[in-house]
């Protein structure tokens, strides 16, 4: 991938230098605010021939299992150790007795986890909770991305993490560049107007996504905070990131704690570092939550993808190489 990395004082400089030097043909990969004075964007230079700019994620194609080992048991036995504890239960029903393929593996994962990928989502707000560096900021600007490229409607940004560093993606800046209008807010005394404030500035916005400061299971000052800010919010869908390369313990700390922001969906990041899906496919499972989008990929062109049982059976089997 070949990009090239721009610097300036406004984004509007930085991008008229952009359409000069690539004619628009670039694609934003990462958006930083350096300092007051000096903004970052870097450009993925996309080639000229008319092949789409999204890479399009790859098919999950569960028809041949010349993929899996010979051995049906071995290949049940790989596959279910990566799944994790008690969803193995489950898909084991369908894993034995020789038809270890990929479409019984992606039954058994069907009726062990649930999938709520609707986008659009049906709420007018959705607000994003997890810990720090999970990938929230990074998804909802995949997110926007997404929408704006299949939907006709108007999205707006809440920015209520003021704790951003010049390293950390700056959604206010990619918000601009996409036309995107984007309100602050920021811990002030009265924390339950903060959204409702917000929200009546961009009255126009048919969908609305809030970006959250992180919060550790046990940080409970600051997942107080958080419920507060979305306390006051009506319409609201409230949507919980975790990153896919953790452990057992603290995914399960991190969704007892979140009880309280009532998640209707999980968002799973980092897919593309993880060796090993069992700890968050399990909490997922004994969560009760609905998996709504996977994610794999550190800048903004990066796959975000609805999640299904058949994509996950084509991960856990394309792991296997
Ligand atoms: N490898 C990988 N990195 C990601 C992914 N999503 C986000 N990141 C990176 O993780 C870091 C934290 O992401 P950010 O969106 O700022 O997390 P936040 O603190 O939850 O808002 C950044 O360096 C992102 O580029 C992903 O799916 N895969
Ligand atoms: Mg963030």
């Amino acid at each position: 991938m070949r990009t090239r990395t721009y610097r300036g004082e406004s984004v509007q400089a930085i991008m008229q230098q952009v359409r000069d030097e690539l004619g628009g043909q670039g694609l934003i990969l990462n958006t930083l605010r350096k300092d007051d004075s000096v903004i970052e964007i870097e450009v993925e230079l996309v080639s000229l021939d008319g092949e789409s700019q999204m890479p399009a994620a790859e098919e999950p194609s569960l028809a041949d299992t010349a993929d899996m080992p010979r051995d049906a048991d071995a290949a049940s036995a790989l596959v279910l150790n990566r799944i994790g504890r008690d969803i193995q239960v489950i898909c084991r029903r369908y894993l034995t007795g020789g038809e270890s393929d990929g479409e019984m593996l992606a039954k058994g994962l069907g009726e062990a986890l649930s999938f709520e990928a609707t986008m659009p989502p049906k709420s007018r707000v959705v607000a994003m909770v997890g810990p720090s560096g999970a990938g929230k900021t990074t998804t909802i600007a995949k997110l926007i991305a997404h929408i704006q490229a299949a939907f006709d409607i108007s999205i707006g940004v809440i920015l209520a993490d003021q704790s951003q560093s010049a390293q950390e993606m700056s959604l206010e800046i990619f918000a601009q560049i996409v036309g995107v209008p984007a309100v602050s807010v920021d811990c002030g005394l009265d924390v339950r107007q903060q959204i409702p404030e917000a929200l009546a500035r961009l009255r126009d916005c048919e969908l609305v996504f809030v970006d959250t400061p992180g919060v550790g299971a046990r940080e409970e000052n600051r997942l107080r905070y958080v419920e507060r800010l979305l306390d006051g919010c009506h319409d609201l869908e409230t949507m919980c990131v975790l990153p896919a390369p953790s452990n057992e313990r603290e995914l399960s700390a991190l969704t007892q704690a979140y009880r309280r922001f009532d998640c209707s969906r999980l968002v799973v990041t980092k897919l593309d570092k993880a060796g090993f899906l069992g700890p968050v496919l399990n909490e997922a499972y004994r969560a009760g939550l609905p998996l709504g989008f996977l994610t794999g990929g550190a800048r903004v062109s990066d796959e975000v993808e609805p999640a299904s049982a058949r994509r996950l059976a084509w991960m856990l089997l394309r792991q296997m190489h």
